[in-house]
């Protein structure tokens, strides 16, 4: 398995201009014939990439022959300047188990070709660099075949956009479309289509909507507008991520098109909103503007997740969505940084890209773009993006090109800023505090640690936003941002009494604050900070702090806190997901992190009781005011998926889990068989879970079986809300269910993932038994679809946190999954990266 290095990177010396492609699709023996424009663009011999295919013919200017093909790559010499390539293979969608290239779900035949299918499906040049027009002609007995760009005829297509092979998408089935139009703000009428197997036509209003929303936003806030007649949508039941941009036909999993109150909660519904939108902004983040080569991945991913989330805060509301997506990254990317697979948000190596589809790539790319923009200003950001888009239109990309039209359209040195694009590692910002005779100061250190492959790092441009508050809670001075370029910094403040310190607010820059900040003054920021992260943060490290003494000192829950909480929880002034987002204690997995990082080995038993036992205290408090405090979060009328309502549940949903831990559940039934909607419903049957009452797994089971979505949810929440020491059995159990389908990758995370990450005590129990199920079901999955296993082994990643009997087990595992032959190349980079 051979490491591909960014500084190997060189343009291909024979390009392709436009790419014919017709297919006479069968299951077992699909035959595919491309026609090359091939054009000469330096010295050297053509090397096309095929993976799994047989091939027929090959024929250059129609002259038959034979070439040299090694292994996966057909070499090409001797070529003239210009040239025909034809080619002509066979292929077995029926067989293709690893959901990459032409596959088949439920019957229909779809495509995925990011990062490197397009190579399962026929010979090319299969890199982002090389861009070329396509037609396409499907040739199948199903009444619906899709392709990229605008239908010509049945079955016939044509895309006038330049694209990388990437973004070639196939669909052919028996689908029904929800359809409706869109006029575009340069006059262009697009039709919009959202195709489903037959059935699911009910659950197809939402996404459309968002898809009509995202085309108005981005017309209005960044000026783009789509570019082709038509835009279409594909639902597919068995796929390996969450969506893709393909050119003019986006492929979506389907839980994440379809929605309907009686089969998702609103989670699905802020997902659907968020991931439509997402694919739709790849159409000028991504297929207008593409990426050179892989390592520059985020490129499009960190700008098209930083499009999202504005969309998304704008959609529903700023506060509780940056602090979710603050939440996402601490759990996810701050969690990546800190082990054996840390990469930078541009890696300079890989093995297989498709393990480099990151929290960091994704989330931390996203969050370096909102920094660039805190560091330029909004007029500034508008200037460079517009540059980008002038410039850039239509070709291959690095980052330095993206930093450079910032550079130009501001004037900035963005030098140093590069560094957040290179060097891996979550920067720690120490601050202390000191007033004295009238001049408070703080003292500014940060430290970037060490990670695979990186040491001795140089300081990074830290933005940092901040603002001070006087003693009452009044804000004494506003939002102001101090640009820390060095080690080291003191800034130094004339007041007449010693202020309160609101540090990092709206997270302005990704980094592990340690400032050991007095209660007194986290409680002022709860009551009063006029910044809702910083605000919401001031409660989190009263948790925290709480939590973590629980765990490492055995400390009991003080009443001051406690009241912190409940005053909160009850205040009817503020807003319902704030204060649900506010009650929420840290996860077990960020206590384990923290503690590590403190120093202490985490015991994930003791977090898991310590976490019950804050939750029990918080309980006990409000307990007289529960059922009024739930009864205030009704939303009358019928089931609306918008945030205030979304909001009103969330509280009612963490509520009724502490009242569980008072009643033994009662509540919780009472509300499952009230519920009318499927947030409702989750809410209380996990609740009901968590009281040990499993017999409502089965009524469950009995209303949703034919349900696949639904059922998904069903697999995962009785291995998340399973006891810790049942949760492997029931994880077992399940996988032994006339329904457990481990070739389904949703099934195959519902279950597998809501052990490692649903429930990490679970997980981690001390006998080992959850590493080796988890690492029994790897091997078996790897051998069919490398991709997900290769996704699902990061559960493994935080493994040297934990005490040595606990490593020793997880090193058996990772150790039996490194010696075992024929391991995927994903797989075992994953396996080999976090043993290194
Ligand atoms: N670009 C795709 C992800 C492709 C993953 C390939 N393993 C979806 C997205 O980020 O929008
Ligand atoms: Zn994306």
């Amino acid at each position: 398995n051979q490491t591909i290095y960014l500084r190997d990177y060189a343009p291909v010396p024979v390009t392709v201009t436009h790419v014919d492609l017709s297919f006479r699709l069968d299951p077992k023996a699909t035959r595919v014939q491309a026609r090359l424009t091939c054009a000469r663009q330096g010295p050297g011999d053509m090397v096309l990439d095929g993976e799994g295919l047989k091939t027929i013919s090959v024929a250059i200017d129609g002259t038959a022959i034979t070439p040299r093909i090694d292994g996966d790559r057909m070499i090409l010499t001797d070529l003239p300047d210009a040239f025909l390539l034809e080619t002509e293979v066979e292929i077995a969608p029926q067989d293709n188990t690893a959901l990459s290239g032409l596959y088949m779900s439920n019957g229909m035949y779809c495509t995925q070709c990011e990062a490197e299918g397009f190579r399962r499906i026929t010979w090319m040049l299969d890199r982002p660099d090389v861009m070329a027009t396509y037609d396409v002609e499907i040739e199948a007995d199903l009444p619906v075949l899709l392709s990229n760009g605008d239908e010509k005829g049945a079955g016939r297509w044509h895309d006038p956009w330049p694209k990388p092979t990437y973004l070639f998408a196939l669909v052919a089935g028996n689908l029904v479309a929800t359809s409706d139009s869109f006029t575009t703000s340069e006059g262009r009428d697009v039709a919009l289509n959202v195709w489903v197997r037959p059935g699911d036509e009910g659950r197809t209003s939402y996404a459309l909507d968002a898809l009509k929303r995202s085309m108005l936003w981005d017309e209005k806030v960044y000026g783009r507008a789509y570019d082709l007649s038509v835009f279409n949508i594909v639902a597919v039941d068995d796929f390996n991520m969450g969506a893709m941009e393909n050119k003019g036909l986006n492929v979506f999993n389907s839980r994440y098109v379809l929605a309907s109150p009686e089969t998702a909660t609103d989670a699905d519904y802020a997902n659907i909103e968020r991931i439509v939108a997402h694919e739709y902004f790849h159409n000028w983040t991504g297929n207008r503007i593409t990426c050179r080569d892989w390592f520059q991945l985020c490129l499009k991913e960190g700008l098209t997740v930083f499009r999202d989330q504005q969309f998304s805060q704008d959609a529903r509301g700023f506060a509780t969505q940056r602090i979710g997506d603050i939440m996402t990254l601490r759990a996810r990317q701050f969690r990546e940084d800190a082990g054996p697979l840390a990469h930078p948000v541009r890696p300079e190596s890989f093995v297989e890209i498709n393990n480099f589809y990151t929290a960091t790539i994704y989330e931390k790319g996203a969050e370096v773009i909102g920094m660039l923009r805190t560091l330029v200003g909004a007029e500034g950001y508008d200037a460079g993006v517009a540059l980008y888009f002038e410039r850039h239109d239509g070709q291959a990309c690095t980052i330095e090109d993206w930093l450079a039209c910032f550079a130009e359209a501001t004037g900035r040195d963005l030098s140093q800023f590069m560094l957040w694009y290179r060097q891996a590692g979550t920067p720690r910002l120490t601050v202390t505090e000191d007033f004295n005779n009238g001049v408070y100061t703080l003292d500014l250190k940060q430290t970037v640690p060490d990670t695979p492959g990186q040491t001795n790092k140089s300081p990074m441009t830290l933005p940092l936003a901040y603002g001070l508050l006087d003693a009452t809670g009044t804000e004494i001075r506003p939002t102001d941002v101090f640009e820390m370029t060095d080690r080291a910094a003191r800034l130094s403040f004339n007041l007449p009494e010693k202020p309160v310190l609101s540090m990092l607010r709206g997270f302005s820059a990704p980094v592990v604050l340690e400032f050991a900040q007095s209660d007194a003054d986290r409680l002022i920021l709860l009551a009063h900070d006029t910044d809702p992260f910083t605000r919401w943060e001031a409660g989190r490290a009263l948790a925290k702090d709480r939590l973590m003494r629980a765990v490492a000192e055995g400390a009991g829950f003080d009443a001051g806190w406690i009241d912190a909480v409940a005053t909160l929880a009850t205040d009817a002034d503020a807003d319902p997901a704030f204060r649900a987002l506010a009650l929420a204690l840290p996860s077990e997995d960020d206590l384990a992190a923290s503690l590590h990082g403190s120093g202490v080995v985490p015991d994930p038993d003791a977090i898991y009781i310590a976490r019950r036992a804050a939750s029990h205290a918080i309980a006990t408090r409000l307990a007289s005011d529960l059922p009024g405090l739930r009864a205030a979060c009704a939303t009358p009328g019928a089931y609306d998926p918008r945030a205030e309502d979304a909001g009103k549940r969330s509280l009612s949903a963490t509520l009724l889990r502490l009242q569980t831990l008072l009643d033994g559940g009662a509540a919780a039934r009472a509300a499952y068989d009230a519920a009318d909607n499927m947030t409702d419903r989750m809410a209380a049957f996990t609740c009901v879970l968590d009281a040990g009452d499993t017999e409502v797994a089965a009524r469950f089971e009995a209303d949703w079986q034919h349900d696949r979505l639904v059922m998904d949810k069903w697999f995962m929440a009785q291995v998340a809300h399973a006891a810790p020491n049942d949760a492997v059995d029931v994880a077992s159990k399940l996988t032994a269910h006339r329904d457990f389908d481990p070739g389904n990758p949703n099934r195959f995370r519902a279950v597998i993932g809501g052990l490692t990450a649903g429930n990490p005590a679970g997980f981690h129990r001390a006998d080992g038994a959850g590493y080796a199920f988890l690492a029994d079901w790897l091997l078996r999955l790897d051998k069919a679809n490398p991709q997900t296993t290769a996704r699902m082994s990061t559960a493994f990643d935080s493994w040297r946190r934990f005490d040595a009997d606990r490593q020793d087990l997880i090193r058996t595992q990772l150790d039996r999954m490194a010696g075992t032959e024929g391991l995927s190349r994903d797989l075992g980079e994953m396996v080999a990266r976090m043993l290194a």
